[in-house]
């Protein structure tokens, strides 16, 4: 495949990179494209060093596959000239994934909707829904959600390369009792303290992150109808977000009959309390799983369970998903490799 990644020097980009290494996606030859401030940078890729090019249109022709994650600003310029050149954009920011001609995708959820790419743009989901969608989706199958309410404990990388900046300083300067820096990336004091308006704040009175998660669901889940409560908090930890999730179901399930569902799902890995295991960002931190625990009946309501879940965000919430996308697109034949 003949491939580009867009925002190479960010938190994701950079992970793209690595991911696409590791998962031995057939890369015939890459490109690494950032802003024009990233001139003269370099990456390694496979052992060979490539330079760092400037966004602009002509950097897209023979690219078959371009991965992004570059702000939607950037995004809503670059990948229509990317998607007219020919290639499929797989796009990690929200600038595309309320459109209605582009999927919005998690492969073990929904990889049949890239047979509907109608701008040559597919959107990979916001960092918090991915996961969650992930352990939701064994359950919706066999009982049908009807309700979610999830508040998300997310980690500082979810803000990008500068986020970690902020982390570090501050956590730096917190452990030592010195005053804690302005931060760059984070809208407050990160460092002992946790976040909840760390995103913009929309007229309805939810976070912009809140309502990626609430719109987001929906449209992976394929279900307009599922009701979606979403509070969005940032933690003092580096990578991987948790939730906690409360689901309502049309249908009953037993914690037993849920857990089995989840045992079995694509890219969820079950922990058992009782053993001891709870799902931890550290343990999610450099996996690609979802971990899903502490599953339990809501002594609130007969019909909901209400369950623990951890992933790191930038590998399955963003670069890996993404990668997984790129590899669906193989495999159904969607883009076939050039000689
Ligand atoms: P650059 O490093 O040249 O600014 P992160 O989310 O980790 O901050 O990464 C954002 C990515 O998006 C980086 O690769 C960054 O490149 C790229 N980017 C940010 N602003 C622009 C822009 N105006 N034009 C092109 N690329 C951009
Ligand atoms: C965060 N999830 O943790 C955000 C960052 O829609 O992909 C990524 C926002 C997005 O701050």
């Amino acid at each position: 495949m003949d491939v580009a990644i867009v925002g190479a020097t960010g938190a994701v980009g950079d992970l793209m990179r690595r991911v696409l290494l590791e998962r031995k996606f057939p890369v015939r030859s890459i490109k690494f494209l950032a802003s024009a401030r990233s001139t003269g940078k370099t990456v390694e890729f496979g052992g060979q060093i490539y330079p760092v090019e400037a966004i602009r249109a002509e950097a897209f022709e023979g690219v078959q596959i371009v991965l992004g994650s570059t702000p939607s600003a950037v995004s809503r310029e670059y990948a229509p000239l990317a998607a007219r050149a020919g290639a499929i954009v797989i796009d990690n920011s929200s600038a595309w994934r309320m459109d209605p001609d582009c999927p919005l995708v998690v492969p073990e959820v929904n990889a049949e909707q890239l047979h509907q790419i109608k701008k040559g743009i597919v959107a990979n989901p916001n960092c918090a829904a991915i996961p969650l969608c992930v352990a939701l989706k064994p359950l919706h199958d066999r009982w049908r959600v009807k309700r979610v309410v999830v508040a998300t404990y997310q980690s500082s990388s979810g803000k990008g390369a500068k986020g970690l900046v902020d982390f570090e300083a501050q956590l730096q300067a917190w452990v030592r009792g010195e005053p804690i820096p302005p931060p760059a990336a984070h809208r407050g004091q990160l460092a002992g303290n946790v976040l909840t308006l760390d995103w913009t704040l929309d007229t309805n009175g939810f976070t912009e992150e809140e309502n990626k998660v609430i719109q987001e669901t929906k449209k992976i889940l394929g279900d307009t109808g599922i009701g979606v409560c979403a509070t969005c908090v940032r933690v003092p930890v580096k990578v991987a977000h948790s939730e906690a999730v409360t689901v309502e179901f049309h249908r009953t399930p037993s914690v037993e009959e849920a857990r089995e569902a989840l045992r079995q799902a694509p890219g969820v890995r079950l922990l058992d309390e009782r053993q001891g295991e709870v799902p931890q960002p550290i343990h999610a931190a450099g996996t690609d799983l979802t971990y899903v625990g502490r599953v339990r009946q809501d002594p609130s309501h007969p019909q909901a369970l209400c369950l623990w879940l951890v992933a790191d965000n930038l590998r399955k919430g963003a670069a890996t998903n993404a990668v997984q996308c790129a590899e669906e697109l193989l495999r159904r034949g969607i883009v076939t490799p050039r000689n």
